[in-house]
C-alpha cells in the first residue's frame, strides 16, 4: 500500500471511531415543564448553561424568524450565541423589526426597518439574554428571540414536553426562560450506564441514554 493510501485509510478509520464514540457518549435530556399560574407551559426554553472547558461555534446555516399573518413565526427562537438570524416578511403589507434590548440592556437595542414582502435581512446575535421582538407598523406583533450559550437547548411543547438530544455525560446546570415565568434553574446530571440505556430501534447505532429532568415555573 502507499503511503497515500495508508493516510486515506487512517484518516477513514479515525472518522468512523469519532463518530461512533460521539453517539455511545451522548444521551438525551427529557422531561416535563410544569407552568404554575400560566395558561400554558408551551414555548418555555430549557438548556444547558455550559460545559466546563467547552465552547461553542455557532452553526453556519442562518436560523429564521419570520413574520407570517401578522405574527412573528416562531413566536419563540432559541439560538446557540454568535448564530444569524434572517428576518423574512412572508405578508403582502410592510412589517418592521425592532428590539428595545437584549437581556433588558437597552444600550443593545436595534431597529432592523421597515420592509415589504421578499426582502430578507440578517443579525448575527453576540449577546446572550433574551431578545423582545416588535413591529413598529402593528402594536399587537410581538416574539422573542432567546440567545443561549450552548447548542443544548429545546423548546417545550403544548404539554410542556422538551428534549435535548446528545448531551455528552456530566453534570450540568439546566435553565429555563420564558415569556412569562421566572427563569429556575436545575442540577441534572447526564449518565453513561449499561442497562437503563433505550433499546436502539437498529443495529446500526449504539444506544441513548435517557435522563429525565422534570422542573416547574413560576409566573
Ligand atoms: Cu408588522
Amino acid at each position: 500500500m502507499t503511503k497515500s493510501k495508508r493516510t486515506i485509510l487512517s484518516a477513514i478509520v479515525l472518522l468512523t471511531l469519532g463518530y461512533l464514540a460521539s453517539f455511545a457518549w451522548a444521551g438525551d435530556v427529557k422531561g416535563k415543564v410544569t407552568a404554575q399560574g400560566m395558561p400554558s407551559p408551551e414555548n418555555i426554553v430549557v438548556y444547558i448553561d455550559s460545559v466546563p472547558g467547552k465552547t461553542f461555534l455557532p452553526p453556519v446555516q442562518h436560523a429564521i424568524m419570520d413574520q407570517v399573518r401578522m405574527e412573528f413565526v416562531p413566536h419563540v427562537l432559541v439560538i446557540v450565541k454568535g448564530t444569524t438570524v434572517n428576518f423574512l416578511n412572508d405578508d403582502p403589507v410592510q412589517h418592521n423589526v425592532y428590539w428595545s434590548a437584549i437581556n433588558h440592556d437597552r444600550k443593545l437595542a436595534h431597529n432592523m426597518g421597515t420592509w415589504p414582502r421578499g426582502i430578507v435581512k440578517s443579525f448575527t446575535f453576540n449577546e446572550l439574554g433574551d431578545v423582545p421582538l416588535l413591529c413598529k407598523v402593528h402594536s399587537e406583533m410581538s416574539g422573542y428571540i432567546v440567545v443561549v450559550p450552548t447548542p443544548y437547548f429545546a423548546l417545550t411543547d403544548k404539554e410542556g414536553s422538551y428534549t435535548i438530544k446528545n448531551v455528552p455525560p456530566g453534570q450540568y446546570t439546566l435553565k429555563t426562560w420564558s415569556e412569562k415565568a421566572q427563569p429556575t434553574t436545575q442540577t441534572v446530571i447526564v449518565k453513561v450506564a449499561e442497562g437503563t440505556a433505550v433499546k436502539p430501534a437498529c443495529n446500526c447505532c449504539p444506544a441513548t441514554q435517557v435522563t429525565n429532568a422534570n422542573l416547574t415555573v413560576k409566573e
